[in-house]
C-alpha cells in the first residue's frame, strides 16, 4: 500500500508533509486522486531533518504513542519559527496558515489511547487542525489520517474558527454577516422560510425539505435566546447554526457557503468572482443591459426601506454595508439627479451605475460582485448584467447605432461656464449649485421617443490635449462665454486644433445670455466662423433663469450623438443659414448659391 510508505520515518518524532499540486522534490510519492477520500491528488514527502525551504498544504507531525518523550518533543518543537519558515517561501505558493495533523504512530503497539497528552497540546497550538492514531504496521486509521489530511487543506479549521475563545473569528463572522445581509432579500434582519431555501439552493444545490428546515430553526431556538424571530433566522442565528457546524468537525459546510459567495482561504473575495473575463475591444463600450437595470433596481427598492422613492444617507450606509468601503463620495450628488429634498432617487441610482459601467467596466464588475449579483440573479457571473456594444467606427459606416449612452466633452476656456453648464443638465440653475463638484454630470435625454443616457465631461481648460483619447467622444461641445472677448477664441482654435478634421459632431454653445455681450476681438465672429466650418449657429443658453434651464441643447447634443453620420447641414444647419442669409435681405440668387457652398462642402 503506498500510503504507509510515506509515514516511515527514521526518527521517531518526524515530520511527513502532504502537499497537493506541489512541485516535484526530492523523495515524494504521488497518490492518484481516484484512490483518495476527497478525490485529489496528493503529493507525499517524507521529512525527517529540520524544515529548509518547505512546502506543503498540510503538515503532518508524526509521534510514538508508545514512548512519551516523543509527545513531549511535539510541543518543544520550534513551531512558530518553523511554521513561519514554511510561510516565508520563495514560490508563488504563499500558504499563510499551514494546518498541522498530530499522527500518533504505532497504536498497535499500545492498548490505551495518547489522547489525553495530546488534547492540552491540542489546545495550545491552534494550528492543530485534529490528532488521529494510526498503526502504520497493520494499516489502522491509515485512510482516516489521509481523510483528515485532505479535509485540512480543502476545509481548513483555523480561519473559521477560534478554538479556544469557541467562537468564530472575526473575519469568518464579517463574511457569514455579509452573506446573511445579500441573502435577507427584503431586508427585515431575518430569512425566511424562502430566504433561507433560496440560500441553501444557491449553497448546496437543492432547498431544504420542510421538516428539515423547522428542525434547524429548532436548533437554533432551543441553544440561543435571539437566533429565531417570526419564525425565521436572524443573523445570531445564523451565526450561531455556522458555529455548530464547526464545532461538529462539518466545517466543509461553512466552508461551501463562503466558497460560493466568492471567499478565498483568507476570507477574501477571489479575483476571480469579483473580476470575472470580460473583453472590451478598442471602440466600443460597456453598457447595463436589462438584467443589470432589474438587479439594480430590485435593490434600490430593498434599501428605500420608508419607500419614499428615494435613499437617504443612512438607506445608502445600508446599501454600501456589504463593501469593503464606500465606493462614491459626495460629489455623486453633483453628478446626478436628486429629488427635492437632495437625496438619491431611482433614476439618480441608475444614472449612477450607467456611469461606472461606461467609464470603469472592472469596477463595475466589482462593485456588482459585492452586491452578490451571480447568487441573486442565478447568473455565472457579474458579465451578464453589461453588453458590449458594436466599434463606433461600425456604427458610423452603417449610420446607425444600438448604443444607449453617449459621452459629450464639454471644452470651453476658464470661466466659460462649463460646470454651470453641467448643473444645468441636472435642472439646477445657477444659485442651486452646491457641494463637492464633479466633472461629470449624467442624465436622460429623449431622442426621437428613445431615451438615451447623456454623459458630460467638463474638460478643464488647463488640460493639455495630447492624446487622441483626449478629446474623443460621441458629442464635443464647445462653450463660449460672450461677455469675455477672449472666451471664444480657445474653443475656435480647440475646435481647429482637434474636431476640425474628425468625425465627431460639434456644437458650439454661447453661455451667459442674460449678461450683455461684450464686443468681440477682432477676426471671425462666432456666427461667422460656425458658418464657414459648417457648423450650427452657436446655441444661445442661459443658467440664470427663474426656472430650471431649459433642455433643448441637451436633446441637441444626444441627437447629435446618436446620429453622428449626419451631418451639421442635415441636422438643420442648412435651413438655418438658409434663413439667415434671406433674412438679411440677400437675393434668392446668393440664397441659392449660398445653399450650392454648403452643399459642396457636406
Ligand atoms: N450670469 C451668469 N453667470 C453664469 C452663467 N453660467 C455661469 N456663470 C458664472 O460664471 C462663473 C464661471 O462659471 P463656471 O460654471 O464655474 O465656469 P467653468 O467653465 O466651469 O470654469 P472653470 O472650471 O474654472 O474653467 C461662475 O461665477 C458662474 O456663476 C450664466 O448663465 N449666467
Ligand atoms: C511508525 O511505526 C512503524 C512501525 O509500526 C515504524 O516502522 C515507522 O518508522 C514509524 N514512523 C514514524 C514516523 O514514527
Ligand atoms: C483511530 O483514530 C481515532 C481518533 O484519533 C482513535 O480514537 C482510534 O483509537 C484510532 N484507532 C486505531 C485502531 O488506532
Ligand atoms: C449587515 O447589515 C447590518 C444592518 O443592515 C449592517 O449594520 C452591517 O454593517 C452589515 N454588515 C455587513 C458586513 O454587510
Ligand atoms: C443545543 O441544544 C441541545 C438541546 O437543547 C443541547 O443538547 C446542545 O448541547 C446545545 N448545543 C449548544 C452548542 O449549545
Ligand atoms: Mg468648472
Amino acid at each position: 500500500m503506498l500510503p504507509t510508505t510515506g509515514l516511515s520515518s527514521s526518527c521517531a518524532a518526524g515530520w511527513s508533509l502532504l502537499a497537493l499540486q506541489v512541485p516535484a522534490r526530492a523523495e515524494e510519492i504521488t497518490i492518484p486522486a481516484d484512490v483518495t477520500p476527497e478525490k485529489v491528488p496528493t503529493h507525499i514527502v517524507d521529512y525527517s531533518g529540520r524544515a529548509r525551504s518547505l512546502l506543503a498544504n498540510v503538515v503532518c507531525v508524526v509521534y510514538d504513542v508508545t514512548k512519551e518523550a516523543t509527545i513531549e518533543k511535539v510541543t518543544a518543537l520550534p513551531w512558530e519559527p518553523w511554521v513561519a519558515s514554511l510561510t516565508i517561501s520563495d514560490t508563488p505558493y504563499l500558504l499563510p496558515r499551514i494546518p498541522i495533523i498530530l499522527v500518533g504512530n504505532k497504536s498497535d503497539l499500545q492498548a490505551g489511547s495518547s489522547m489525553d497528552v495530546i488534547l492540552p497540546i491540542m489546545n495550545q497550538f491552534s494550528e492543530i487542525e485534529t490528532c488521529v492514531e494510526c498503526s502504520a504496521k497493520n494499516l489502522k486509521n491509515i485512510s482516516e489520517l489521509f481523510y483528515y489530511a485532505q479535509k485540512a487543506v480543502l476545509h481548513p479549521t483555523a480561519p473559521l474558527y477560534d478554538p479556544e475563545e469557541k467562537q468564530l473569528r472575526p473575519a469568518c463572522a464579517r463574511a457569514l454577516t455579509r452573506i446573511f445581509n445579500i441573502s435577507d432579500q427584503d431586508n427585515n434582519q431575518i430569512l425566511s422560510d424562502d430566504e433561507l431555501n433560496y440560500f441553501q439552493k444557491s449553497c448546496f444545490g437543492n432547498p431544504l425539505a420542510p421538516q428539515a428546515l423547522e428542525d434547524v430553526k429548532m436548533v437554533v431556538w432551543k441553544n440561543t435566546t435571539d437566533g429565531v424571530q417570526d419564525n425565521g433566522l436572524t443573523l445570531n442565528g445564523f451565526l450561531f447554526l455556522n458555529t455548530l457546524f464547526i464545532q461538529r468537525g462539518r466545517h466543509e459546510t461553512t466552508w461551501t457557503i463562503l466558497r460560493r459567495f466568492g471567499y478565498d482561504d483568507e476570507l477574501e473575495l477571489t479575483d476571480d468572482y469579483l473580476y470575472p473575463p470580460f473583453r472590451l475591444p478598442p471602440g466600443c463600450s460597456t453598457e447595463l443591459n436589462h438584467l443589470g437595470y432589474q438587479f439594480l433596481q430590485r435593490l434600490f427598492e430593498k434599501h428605500d426601506k420608508d419607500q419614499d422613492g428615494a435613499l437617504s444617507l443612512t438607506e445608502l450606509q445600508n446599501f454600501f454595508s456589504v463593501f469593503p468601503c464606500v465606493p462614491w463620495g459626495s460629489e455623486l450628488y453633483n453628478t446626478v439627479c436628486t429629488t427635492d429634498k437632495g437625496l438619491l432617487s431611482l433614476h439618480g441610482f441608475l444614472c449612477q451605475w450607467t456611469l461606472i459601467a461606461y467609464l470603469d467596466v472592472r469596477h463595475c464588475l466589482e462593485c456588482l460582485g459585492y452586491l452578490g449579483y451571480p447568487i441573486l440573479s442565478e447568473q455565472d457571473s457579474q458579465t451578464q448584467a453589461l453588453t458590449v456594444t458594436r466599434e463606433k467606427r461600425i456604427d458610423l459606416e452603417k449610420g446607425q447605432t444600438q448604443r444607449n449612452v453617449f459621452l459629450c466633452k464639454v471644452l470651453g476656456a476658464k470661466g466659460a461656464g462649463k460646470s454651470a453648464f453641467l448643473q444645468a443638465f441636472l435642472g439646477r440653475s445657477l444659485s442651486e449649485n452646491r457641494g463637492e463638484p464633479s466633472l461629470y454630470a449624467i442624465n436622460t435625454v429623449q431622442v426621437n421617443g428613445q431615451e438615451k443616457y447623456l454623459i458630460l465631461y467638463e474638460v478643464s481648460a488647463d488640460t493639455k490635449l495630447t492624446k487622441p483619447s483626449d478629446t474623443a467622444c460621441d458629442v464635443a461641445c464647445l462653450i463660449y462665454d460672450p461677455s469675455d472677448p477672449k472666451s471664444f477664441n480657445y474653443c475656435a482654435s480647440i475646435y481647429k486644433q482637434h474636431y476640425m478634421d474628425s468625425q465627431i459632431p460639434c456644437i458650439f454653445v454661447a453661455s451667459k445670455t442674460d449678461l450683455p455681450e461684450a464686443s468681440q476681438q477682432p477676426g471671425l465672429s462666432p456666427m461667422e466662423f460656425c458658418y464657414k466650418h459648417c457648423l450650427p449657429p452657436p446655441f444661445l443658453f442661459s443658467c440664470h433663469s427663474q426656472g430650471p434651464p431649459g433642455t433643448a441643447i441637451y436633446t441637441k447634443l444626444a441627437t447629435a450623438a446618436t446620429f453622428p453620420h449626419l451631418n451639421a447641414m442635415e441636422l438643420g444647419a442648412a435651413s438655418f443659414w438658409l434663413r439667415v442669409a434671406l433674412g438679411a435681405a440677400v437675393t434668392a440668387l446668393v440664397g441659392f448659391t449660398l445653399y450650392r457652398v454648403l452643399a459642396q462642402s457636406k
